[in-house]
């Protein structure tokens, strides 16, 4: 039977068996599943382009295995407080002029004090001025919180489970995955949406990878962005050992969310450095409509932001926003204009 896109009512009844099942389908009967159910609800050529800026660095009280900024782990990252929001505003400005459309920043804290929330909200009001889409991690908030970061315009709050329920433990110990859905519940009362997804590679199995997936799509509301992250193995951390993981079960997990969560967009994230222009083409095929753009994300380095463009050239894609503001007349030259101009040294946004 088949449905028309209004008809269609996402699932938040998933059941692991049945996404195992998905997970074992041949790799081909999995692509093309995922790609024709990306093209129901996305152009298949359009990517949306998320910035990253570390507002607050290091020293993080928490004790997440992968983390480069856990103070219990010895990684030489250099420690900062929080930005002052000139600096912050720069790197706005940089990543909109390199084509940037949602700017994220994240904070090393396990949750923010109150006392910082004045400066939250003037980094939300002054990007949003810019004309950006904003985006914040900042750990576990308070209700309170919540409401007052979605009053100052705070579009999207970013908060993963990491895995599984199971494997969670684990990897943290300093709060549990029971914390977790509880922020994202009040980051969903607030009114703000949702960027929740995990990390691949972390020494899981295919069955936490099923019950990542499982946790999210079960949510009441799908996020409506899913980071998928494969582990940036940053030595001084418990992880820096962990083994490489299989690019083609990175390119499942991504075809198995398109085909849970048809409506979110799911972001290759973290990794994309180790991962080559084939295997990205790949992720796109799969369904993965977003990514993490600029060179750096928030300690550790992402692809260089002309060879993004070069690949997204290569390939088709255009950036998402930037296509829909335009009047058709000026599509095919604008997008250009954006790719020379982001070609240009000076406009990169060189962080640290
Ligand atoms: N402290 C806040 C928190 O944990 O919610 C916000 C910042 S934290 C760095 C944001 C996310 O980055 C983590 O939830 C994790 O999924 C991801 N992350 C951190 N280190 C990573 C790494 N080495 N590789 C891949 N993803 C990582
Ligand atoms: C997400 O899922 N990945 C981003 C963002 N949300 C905040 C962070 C990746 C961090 C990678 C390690 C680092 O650069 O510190
Ligand atoms: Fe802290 Fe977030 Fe890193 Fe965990 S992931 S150690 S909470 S900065």
């Amino acid at each position: 039977m088949s449905f028309s896109n209004e008809e269609f009512v996402v699932r938040n009844d998933w059941r692991r068996d049945e996404v195992l099942a998905l997970f074992s389908k041949p790799f081909n009967d999995l692509l093309y599943e995922a790609q024709s159910m990306h093209r129901r609800f996305f152009d298949p050529n359009s990517v949306q382009l998320s910035t990253l800026l570390s507002i607050k660095t290091g020293a993080c009280p928490e004790d997440c295995k992968y983390c480069p900024q856990s103070a219990r782990y010895d990684t030489g990252l250099k420690k900062e407080k929080l930005l002052h929001i000139d600096n912050v505003m720069e790197a706005a400005k940089a990543a909109k002029s390199s084509g940037a459309t949602r700017f994220c920043m994240g904070a090393a804290w396990r949750s923010p004090h109150d006392r910082d929330i004045p400066s939250l909200i003037q980094m939300i009001s002054e990007v949003k001025a810019l004309g950006m889409e904003t985006c914040m991690t900042l750990g576990m908030l308070s209700e309170g919180q919540a409401e007052k970061l979605a009053d100052a315009g705070l579009d999207y709050y970013n908060h993963n489970l990491d895995t599984s329920p199971e494997y969670y433990k684990e990897i943290i110990t300093t709060r549990t995955y029971q914390d977790r859905l509880e922020t994202l519940s009040k980051v969903r009362q607030a009114g703000m949406k949702v960027c929740s997804g995990g990390i691949l590679g972390m020494g899981e199995d295919q069955n936490d990878r099923a019950g990542l997936l499982v946790e999210l799509a079960n949510l009441p509301s799908h996020p409506d962005s899913v980071p998928i992250n494969m582990l940036v193995k940053v030595p001084g951390t418990p992880l820096s050992d962990a083994d490489d993981f299989e690019p083609f079960e990175y390119i499942r997990t991504i075809a198995v969310t398109r085909l849970m969560m048809p409506k979110s967009y799911v972001r290759l994230s973290a990794g994309r450095e180790q991962m080559n222009e084939q295997m990205q083409a790949l992720a796109f095929l799969a369904g993965a409509n977003s990514i993490f753009y600029c060179e750096k994300l928030l300690t550790t380095s992402n692809p260089k932001s002309n060879e993004d463009l070069q690949l997204l050239e290569k390939l088709g894609i255009r950036s998402e926003a930037y296509y829909e503001e335009q009047p058709d007349s000026q599509r095919e030259s604008d997008l250009y204009r954006v790719c020379a101009e982001s070609r240009d040294e000076n406009l990169y946004y060189r962080a640290g």
